[in-house]
């Protein structure tokens, strides 16, 4: 039986990535950080009873900031492959917590490669490091692909691009395979609630349903390349499966702006939504409701720009080419936008009739 530990398996990744590996026969070990609330909502279904026989997944409490506890943690669990999918994530956060993001997202790979040098499994042990569009960053070239040079604009990207070379350094110095998946943003009815795409699309469920008023948004022209993360786990695994490690660009290959993700997930559910005026001005309003359940009055405004939500350098735009994933990894994304914003839009609006949602004001990011 194949051992896998994935770190940052509480995120959105983690949880697709871990069924995915248990579907497969896997022994699936994760590391999940302390914390005052449960915060394993998304794996929940995967726990198994350890006083019970033939357990294959376990939990570990560790963090990428502890070294001595990602050594006893790899070496107790001598994992074929580790998939390092923690992170602080989140672009805008990174701005206000720079140095912690540098030490968890940077050094903390690091931590996971020096940790197999030193319980001498460089050889046994196969690494996948969550590298991302936002190196990219200001555009040099699109698509961008493999080859396109670095610019990143966050201290998250900064962060991300020590452990993208740190990854690459360690394959070529120590012949490890270890080997970076640069992924495009990919999203969920599990992503977090302050990433844009399931910000609009709880945002919408809750208005439809007369939970919520309006929707506040950053920068509406901001465009991404946007897929399913059940999708993207199914390439992180691939990754890790050839005869020679290297680094792949998984993405769709379709861009679009955040206005039209609102577009488009309001009209899921039958309502047409207008934008009007420019910049910080610009706003959102009821067109048309074909659906005599949502009771919103045309001409209501339902999304305003708000700057709190823009970033001191932003991203504007990201379109990933595919081509040699899809070549060599034989990589195919099944599911395309319209069934993502689908998907995520309907899980929202079951979510909110399952319960009372009131406060609100501190999930929005
Ligand atoms: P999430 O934010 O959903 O999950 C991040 C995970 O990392 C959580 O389990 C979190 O734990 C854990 N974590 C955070 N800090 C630490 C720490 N110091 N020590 C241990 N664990 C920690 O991210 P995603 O699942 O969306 O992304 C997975 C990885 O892929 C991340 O590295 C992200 O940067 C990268 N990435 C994501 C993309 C996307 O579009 N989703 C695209 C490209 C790259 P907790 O639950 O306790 O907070
Ligand atoms: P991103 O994702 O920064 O691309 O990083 P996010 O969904 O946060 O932002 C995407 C774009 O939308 C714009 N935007 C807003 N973003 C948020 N969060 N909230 C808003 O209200 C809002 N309004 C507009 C942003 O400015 C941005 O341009 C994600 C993370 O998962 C990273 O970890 C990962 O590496 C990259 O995707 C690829």
């Amino acid at each position: 039986m194949k051992v896998a530990l994935i770190t940052g398996i509480t995120g959105q990744d983690g949880a697709y990535l871990a069924e995915l590996l248990l579907e497969k026969g896997y022994m699936v070990h994760g590391v999940k950080r302390r914390a005052s609330l449960i915060n394993t909502e998304r794996i929940d279904h995967l726990y198994q009873d350890p006083h019970s026989d033939n357990v294959r997944f376990r939990l570990h409490y560790g963090d990428m900031t502890d070294s001595t506890n990602l050594i006893r943690i790899i070496q107790e669990t001598q994992p074929d492959e580790i998939y390092n999918l923690a992170a602080m994530s989140h672009v805008k956060v990174s701005f206000d917590t720079p140095e912690y993001t540098a030490n968890a997202d940077g050094i903390g790979t690091l931590r996971l490669l020096e940790a197999l040098r030193i319980l001498k499994l460089e050889k046994k042990t196969r690494i996948y490091q969550a590298s991302t569009s936002e190196l990219y960053g200001l555009v040099q070239e699109v698509p961008q692909k493999e080859t396109t040079p670095f610019y990143p604009r966050s201290p998250y990207a900064v962060a991300k691009l020590y452990a993208y070379w740190i990854t690459v350094n360690y394959r070529e110095a120590y012949g490890m395979y270890a080997c970076n998946g640069i992924l495009f943003n990919h999203e969920s009815p599990l992503r977090g609630e302050t990433f844009v795409t399931r910000k609009i699309t709880r945002g919408v469920a809750a208005i439809a349903l007369g939970l919520q008023d309006k929707l506040y948004l950053g920068n509406l022209d901001a465009r991404r390349d946007w897929g399913h993360a059940k999708d993207y786990v199914e390439a992180m695994w691939r990754i890790l499966q050839q005869d020679v490690a290297e680094d792949y660009v998984i993405a769709t290959g379709i861009t679009t702006p955040v206005r039209d993700f609102v577009r488009m997930s309001f009209a899921e559910l039958g309502i047409e939504v207008k934008f009007t005026g420019e910049g910080v001005e610009e706003k959102g309003v009821i067109a048309a409701c074909n659906n005599e359940e949502y009771q919103l009055e045309i001409g209501k405004e339902v999304v305003a720009v708000d700057p709190r939500y823009f970033r001191p350098t932003e991203v504007e735009l990201l379109i990933g080419d595919p081509t040699k994933s899809k070549t060599k990894l034989g990589w195919e994304p099944k599911y395309d936008l319209p069934a993502l914003v689908k998907e995520m839009v309907a899980s929202d609006v079951q979510l909110f009739r399952k319960k009372d949602v009131t406060q609100w004001e501190h999930l929005v990011g």
